[in-house]
């Protein structure tokens, strides 16, 4: 390893935001740390085109074996890896799914946050260096609260997955508080990207559109078309975490654009793209309702624009349309393969995501 680079360890790197933040860090020339989970089938798709065999002097991007919930092994990726900056994004992102897994979403999200500061703090006690870490916070975390939600808005989490993220902001908090680490929380609105998982509502309906396009589906089933979302761009928000880390003193930053529509909006974008009337393939299926929803989330990010210089670059019809057109140049790869005899699985709606 050479020693004048900057290291950082990323946790969720296989993840959407793990993937944009390894590029953007990368490109800065960090030397980027990541750690996967163990998994039966390969889960680097979103990284593969950064990884280098680490034989290869070029090698910048190195991958470890671990896991939020396995203490033991976090602090040895610490010592291994040494790093100036953590970003802990891993976590059981999905918010339906954490009610159908509270116990678990608690101990990756909330807990797993409390073990990897831990594994930070001993890092920071053996060594002297004065370690960064990012905490991946939400805007679920704000729930009920009537929007515009800003750092000055009291929380009040509305699933699991919600108040397994509250715990991890105060457990950032007060290891800030008590042993005067570096740690800030980002409080990161919804943000999306053709990386973003299928199972979250706006590549869910992005996906559907190409397919619909290609005569590949003909059905999309939703839940609650009447939330409303602050959605920006993924590429933009990774960018504010690095700038979190790069201020001088460790703070708490709402990053979101300031605009917000709801799913039904979404609807008639992403099917308008493609000329496409959404009320002619969209069907409720009230399983894919919440418990307890949250019907409105518009941030105010005008401490991260004034702080850090912080702006937003692409907006909700530029994202929508390049996820449209992702999704249609895979469904027509996935139309010729059909074509060709190819099993194609439409996955998605297997667990009702
Ligand atoms: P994502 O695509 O769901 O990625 C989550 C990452 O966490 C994946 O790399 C996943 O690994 C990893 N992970 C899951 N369980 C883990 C465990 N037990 N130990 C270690 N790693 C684990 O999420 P994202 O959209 O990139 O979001 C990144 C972070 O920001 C998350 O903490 C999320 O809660 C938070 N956040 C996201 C948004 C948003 O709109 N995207 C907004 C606010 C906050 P596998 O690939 O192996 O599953
Ligand atoms: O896309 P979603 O699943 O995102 P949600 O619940 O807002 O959570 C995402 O953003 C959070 C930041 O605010 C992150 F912390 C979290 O990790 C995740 O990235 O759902 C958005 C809205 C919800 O109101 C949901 O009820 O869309 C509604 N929705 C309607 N039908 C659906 C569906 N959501 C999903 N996933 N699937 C549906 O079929």
């Amino acid at each position: 390893m050479k020693a004048t680079k900057k290291r950082a360890l990323i946790t969720g790197i296989t993840g959407q935001d793990g993937a944009f933040l390894s590029e953007f860090l990368l490109a800065k020339g960090y030397e980027v740390h990541g750690m996967i989970r163990r998994s039966s089938t390969f889960n680097t798709d979103r990284i593969d085109h950064l990884y280098r065999d680490p034989h290869d002097p070029s090698a910048q991007l190195f991958l470890h074996y671990g896991d939020l919930v396995d203490g033991g092994c976090l602090r040895r990726i610490m010592e291994r890896v040494q790093p100036d900056e953590v970003y802990n994004l891993g976590a059981q992102s999905h918010v339906r799914v954490s009610f159908e897994q509270p116990e678990y979403t608690a101990d990756v999200v909330g807990t797993g946050t409390l073990r990897l500061l831990e594994a930070v703090r001993d890092y920071i006690g053996v060594s002297g260096k004065p370690v960064r870490t990012y905490q991946a916070s939400s805007s679920e975390m704000f729930g009920t609260m009537p929007p515009p939600q800003s750092e000055r808005t009291p929380f009040y989490p509305r699933s699991p997955y919600a108040v397994s993220k509250v715990a991890a902001y105060y457990y950032a908090v007060n290891y800030r508080e008590a042993y005067g680490m570096f740690i800030t929380n980002g409080i990161l609105f919804n943000h999306e990207s053709p990386r973003r998982g299928e199972t979250f509502v706006t590549r869910k309906i992005t996906r559907a559109v190409g397919r619909i396009h290609c005569g590949l589906q003909d059905k999309l089933y939703l839940g609650n078309l009447d939330a409303y979302r602050d959605w920006g761009f993924a590429g933009d928000f990774v960018e504010a975490m690095w700038l979190m880390l790069q201020a001088p003193e460790p703070d708490d930053f709402v990053i979101a654009t300031g605009e917000s529509h709801s799913v039904r909006e979404m609807l008639d974008h992403a099917f308008g793209c493609l000329g496409l009337d959404w009320r002619a393939h969209v069907e409720i299926d009230p399983r894919l309702f919440r418990p307890s929803e949250v019907d409105h989330l518009r941030g105010d990010a005008s401490k991260a624009a004034k702080k850090l210089g912080w702006k937003v670059n692409v907006g909700f019809a530029d994202l929508v349309r390049m996820m449209v057109e992702h999704d249609l140049d895979l469904a027509r790869r996935e139309k010729s393969l059909r074509d060709n005899g190819f099993k194609v699985a439409l996955r998605g709606n297997h667990a009702q995501g």
